[in-house]
């Protein structure tokens, strides 16, 4: 890891979230030159120097106003009327590089980092980067518990809801750092370079930003490109597209695979309800699966994954063990939140995406109210109805892409479908039609973006609206 001297440097900070904030503070600590952008029309000057009082006197441009000004200043340095209006931009994740706004800033020689981009660089320390298109979050939780069981200064950062730039300053050669990397955040990597990084799988999301399933495997695989022989790449085995792409690391990198399917000479595998290692002094037994809680498969390989990452930078097998036993599964996963009149309700708020869904309806044992839809992602929904296999009483709709999945369904011959225009109406609704022995699941298979900020707001307001109809 390089450490950064930013000292007078202008930086345009793009998105003012927790992201943004926290980069801002990073670079204020520095001493650059920081103005703030955001494009929001919702936001006014006040809200964003709310944030902290390091803001006070700091340049805030917000809005179409804000977009203006900045694209005016590009276009005037692009003319020859003087030097790049910045050094650098950060951009938060959410912030696509394809916007008009970031390519001006590009042409006139504005260098563009991701808010991960700019924490690497000013970190230290060595660190394991987690990414996939479903399990990134319980996978960086279990890697950080792993790490905090053998290692005294252990950080869990990223897309896991806490900015990476927002600890780098804390971090020493001695910290090892778990971090989750979306693929919007991967966008924008340039120098990051993980000690081990990790690919869990990758089925289709977010193809309205990355355009094809193509450039989202591409953007997913670059979380290895700056790795170096004798680091490590974990990945999925049963995944075809990763299982091709550990052919082409295996000169460059160590590559560790997983299985769930079948037994590997080398690498984590399950066998008769046991995670086991083969390395090339023999077998281990890692854990009986009877002996975690977390369950089904797609947990066990998170488990697999989780244990080849901390095992990869030095946590003894006993200890990985030992967090398995007491680790529980994180909030908006397949969640249980409560029984009310022999009705179980089930949170699974962070199915933003098909395939995810598929995973929260697998794990139901009882006749199923699916609460789901939310903002549109361009996804197709048919291989999550099918996945319904009969356990769904009702699919009950809200948000953007109600609709499609209605259309969808119908076309699939499922047509126990309602409509409803909120949470609250999705929730009365269920509590009213539930018998006993039911269960009730909110596992949207869409992003949160339409009615919610994010999916944990979804996810609480879904378990404040179930716990306001206890009895
Ligand atoms: N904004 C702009 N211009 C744009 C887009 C957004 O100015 O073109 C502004 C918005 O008006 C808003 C701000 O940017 O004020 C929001 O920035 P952001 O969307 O990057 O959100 P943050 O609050 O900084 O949170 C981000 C991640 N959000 C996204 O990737 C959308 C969080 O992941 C992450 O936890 C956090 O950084 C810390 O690293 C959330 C997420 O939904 C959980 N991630 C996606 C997922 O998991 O599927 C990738």
């Amino acid at each position: 890891m390089i450490t950064m001297e930013l000292k007078g440097t202008r930086v345009l900070v793009a998105g003012t979230g927790i992201s943004g904030t926290a980069a801002a503070l990073l670079l204020i600590g520095r001493g650059a030159d920081i103005i703030l952008y955001d494009s929001s029309e919702k936001l006014c000057e006040a809200d964003v120097r709310a944030k902290s009082k390091a803001f006070e006197h700091v340049p805030v441009l917000l809005g179409a106003a804000g977009t203006e000004q900045v694209l005016k200043q590009c276009h005037a340095a692009a003319d020859g009327q003087g030097a790049p209006p910045y050094d650098i931009a950060v951009l938060s994740p959410g912030v696509p590089v394809d916007l008009p706004l970031v390519e001006e800033l590009k042409k006139c020689g504005v260098k563009i980092w991701g808010e991960i981009e700019l924490a690497y660089r000013c970190a230290r320390g060595r660190i394991a980067a987690i990414t996939g298109t479903n399990g990134k979050t319980t996978t960086t939780a279990l890697v950080g518990e792993m790490l905090k069981s053998y290692f005294a200064d252990v950080k869990v950062v990223g897309n896991i809801g806490i900015p990476y730039t927002s600890l780098a300053e804390q971090m020493t050669d001695e910290t090892v750092t778990a971090a989750e990397i979306s693929s919007f955040q991967l966008e924008t990597a340039d120098t990051f370079c993980p000690d081990v990084s990790a690919i869990l799988n990758i089925t289709p999301d977010h193809l309205n930003r990355h355009h094809s399933m193509e450039c989202y495997i591409k953007i997913k695989e670059s979380i290895t490109k700056n790795q170096k022989p004798g680091q490590v790449c974990v990945l999925n085995y049963e995944d075809e597209a990763l299982r091709a792409f550990g052919k082409t690391l295996e000169n460059r990198l160590n590559v560790i695979y997983f299985s769930s399917v079948r037994k590997l000479e080398r690498g984590f595998y399950l066998e008769n309800g046991r995670i086991c290692c083969a390395v090339a002094d023999g077998i281990h037994a890692v854990a009986d699966t009877g002996e975690c809680n977390l369950l089904g498969t797609h947990n066990y390989e998170n488990i697999m994954a989780a244990a080849a990452v901390a095992h990869a930078l030095g946590v003894p097998f006993e200890k990985i063990r030992e967090v398995l036993k007491i680790f529980r599964a994180v909030a908006h996963r397949i969640e249980y939140v409560e029984e009310i009149a022999g009705v179980r309700y089930y949170n699974d708020s962070k199915a933003t995406n098909p395939d995810a869904a598929i995973k929260g309806i697998r794990a139901m044992e009882r006749p199923t109210w699916l609460i789901g839809g939310g903002y549109d992602k361009q996804s197709e929904y048919g291989d999550w109805i099918d996945a319904f296999d009969g356990k769904v009483v009702k699919l009950v709709l809200l948000g953007e892409t109600k609709e499609k999945i209605a259309k969808e369904a119908v076309q699939k011959g499922f047509t126990d479908v309602v409509m409803c225009e909120s949470l609250e109406e999705a929730v009365t609704y269920c509590r009213s039609n539930a018998r006993p022995g039911d269960a009730v699941l909110l596992s949207p298979a869409c992003a949160s973006w339409d009615m919610f900020p994010n999916y944990e707001k979804r996810g609480d307001i879904f378990k404040e609206l179930v716990r306001s109809h206890r009895q």
